[in-house]
């Protein structure tokens, strides 16, 4: 089973002293204790790729209980939960609120096929102007596609269904045509712990059916596509109210309370998508003239600014002049940011998406973020490819590979040589990965790349950070800013080489940290609603303030590029 990702239950311990009188006097400092970690990985169950639904659930469980006993035993008071996980996917409840079945993984290849049949009825560039994301064959919206147009509950086709009787029928009735609402898995996890249904929203912008612009469900786009694919009955009704995040959405079950000792403690939706929580704790520098309310309601995005990208993009113009309040000329800086992990997420937060045929073309996603913003960001495909490799040879090995042990002979491989397309989505599902790497240096290469492991590593961290390097700069033509540094959040941020490649490929410096930047941006966001985390002029803490305790908390290391030993351009 490939453990794509690890779940974790971490507790945010977040210490600062506020003056009634004169606001805060030092910097908030947030320290993360980890509570709990289960692993996480699809599974082949009912003829597809699933995930453990119950498995996810019982290390949740395990971690809050985990969470009360450590908060106890330091005589802190848990204040707010909040729940985030990776993007897309979804479980249907029945009338009754049951989960009908196991949520299907998105690398599963069933809505390979659906993704062509889509884009046949509803063009590419028609999603893309409401929805602004980049065409990925496992958007939601395909999912659901693929959901209403399976002929049993499993997406088999059921052998002797001509002849089956009534009773037959109600049992083979699929999942979607039972199903009364559709959760995303996070939203599933907060039902659990508060009995209420709503869908976040940042996580919500996966799913192709909102409207980047208005951050709402898009009531056009859905009757769109409930017109060309009728199967998908009454899908508006399908789709729970939207909360931002911060937003309080109730209390902890009772018997949870009690059944991990946490009593009744608030959960509030926090950026429940996992790269939106990453982003909301990348340590970026202030954006110019950026002091927003926190939790802004439908922020009305200047859709009519889509023909001059970047007008409204928050880069920062040459520091100190913004403070002074001057006007100012030429292009905006901006740091982008690379929420590096299973996957690689690499873009900019912007005031507004980007929508243009460019931006479309060049495959670019406005997923949405923190306090009105919009992730404008690419998805690469990340250290998935490394890590797919790396469970091949252990397995084969009957023993774990040493991984710092093959980063240092992958440091010490000749670089540059070849570069696989690492966006291929040949290298989505899994299983087999060590061979496909190989097929794809062998057509990359005809020169030969040694058929060693460390090899193979050097060929992917080579690739991967001229991936990371085109993708900055790309963003930053399309989005109108310049792009100064980048800053690396996620597991993947202790990866010293990649940081190191990164910097020499992008000719910029690369920041690294903090690791756990999704659990420290679920936990800011939770303080902040909380009331535990306010600005530094004591009232509501913006996304500067969130930034600035991130800054206060862990320590980045820097790379600085060196140009001479740069990759091919
Ligand atoms: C990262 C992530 C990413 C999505 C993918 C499904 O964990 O959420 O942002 O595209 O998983």
């Amino acid at each position: 089973v490939p453990v794509e990702r690890s779940g974790t239950a971490s507790a945010g311990v977040v210490r600062g002293r506020t003056d009634p009188v004169r606001g805060r006097t030092d910097p908030v400092r947030v320290e993360l204790v980890e509570c709990g970690r289960f692993p996480n990985g699809p599974a082949v169950t009912d003829g597809g790729l699933h995930w453990d639904f119950e498995a996810l659930w019982d290390g949740i469980v395990t971690g809050l209980r985990e969470a009360a006993s450590i908060a106890s035993g330091r005589g802190l008071d848990v204040r707010g939960i909040g729940v985030d996980s990776w993007a897309v996917d979804h479980g249907f409840l029945d009338d009754d609120g049951a989960l009908l079945a196991q949520p299907w993984c998105y690398r599963d290849a069933r809505t390979d096929a659906v993704r062509e049949r889509v884009y046949e009825r509803i063009p590419f560039a028609e999603h893309y102007a409401v929805n602004g994301l980049q065409d990925l064959p496992f958007t939601s919206l395909f999912q659901l596609v693929a959901s209403a147009a399976e002929r049993d509950g499993r997406g088999q086709a059921v052998p002797g269904a001509a002849d089956a009787d009534a009773a037959a029928d109600a049992e083979r009735a699929t999942d979607w045509s039972r199903a009364a609402l559709v959760l995303l898995v996070p939203d599933l996890i907060t039902y659990r712990l508060t009995g209420r249904r709503v869908a976040e929203v940042t996580n919500a912008s996966t799913t192709g059916l909102l409207d980047a612009r208005t951050r709402t469900w898009s009531d056009a786009h859905v009757e769109r596509l409930v017109r060309e694919f009728p199967e998908l009955g009454d899908l508006r009704s399908r789709l729970p109210e939207l909360v931002e995040p911060g937003t309080a959405v109730g209390d902890l079950r009772p018997d949870l309370g009690d059944e991990t000792g946490l009593g009744a403690v608030p959960v509030f939706a926090v950026c429940s998508h996992d790269t939106a929580s990453a982003v909301a704790a990348a340590p970026l520098p202030q954006a110019a003239g950026q002091r927003e309310a926190p939790g802004r309601e439908t922020p009305g995005r200047e859709a009519a600014g889509q023909e001059s990208p970047g007008q409204e993009s928050p880069g920062r113009e040459t520091p100190g002049r913004e403070a002074a309040g001057q006007e100012t000329t030429g292009q905006r800086e901006a740091a982008a940011y690379i929420s590096s992990g299973t996957w690689s997420l690499v873009g900019l937060e912007l005031d507004a998406p980007v929508l243009t045929p460019a931006s479309r073309e060049a495959n670019f996603t406005n997923e949405l973020g923190i306090d009105g913003t919009v992730r404008y960001l690419r998805n690469v495909m990340g250290l998935w490819i490394l890590n797919e490799c790396v469970r091949e040879w252990s397995e084969a090995d009957g023993a774990p590979v040493d991984l710092p042990a093959l980063l240092e002979k992958a440091a010490r491989e000749p670089g540059g040589r070849c570069l696989i397309d690492v966006d291929g989505e040949e290298f989505l599902a899994p299983g087999g990965m060590p061979g496909r790497v190989r097929a794809a240096i062998d057509r990359r290469a005809p020169q030969g790349v040694a058929d060693t492991r460390p090899a193979a590593a050097r060929v992917i961290l080579d690739s991967l950070a001229a991936a990371y390097a085109r993708v900055v700069h790309r963003a930053g033509q399309l989005a109108g800013v310049e792009v100064t540094a980048i800053h690396v959040v996620g597991g993947g941020s202790q990866n010293d080489l990649l940081n190191r490649l990164t910097a020499e490929a992008a000719g910029l410096p690369v920041h690294a940290g903090p690791v756990e930047a999704t659990a420290l941006g679920n936990v800011l966001v939770q303080a902040r609603a909380a009331g535990a985390l306010t600005g530094s002029d004591g009232g509501p803490a913006s996304r500067a303030d969130l930034r600035a305790a991130v800054r206060a908390s862990t320590a980045p290391r820097t790379y600085e590029p060196t140009p001479s030993r740069g990759l091919p351009a």
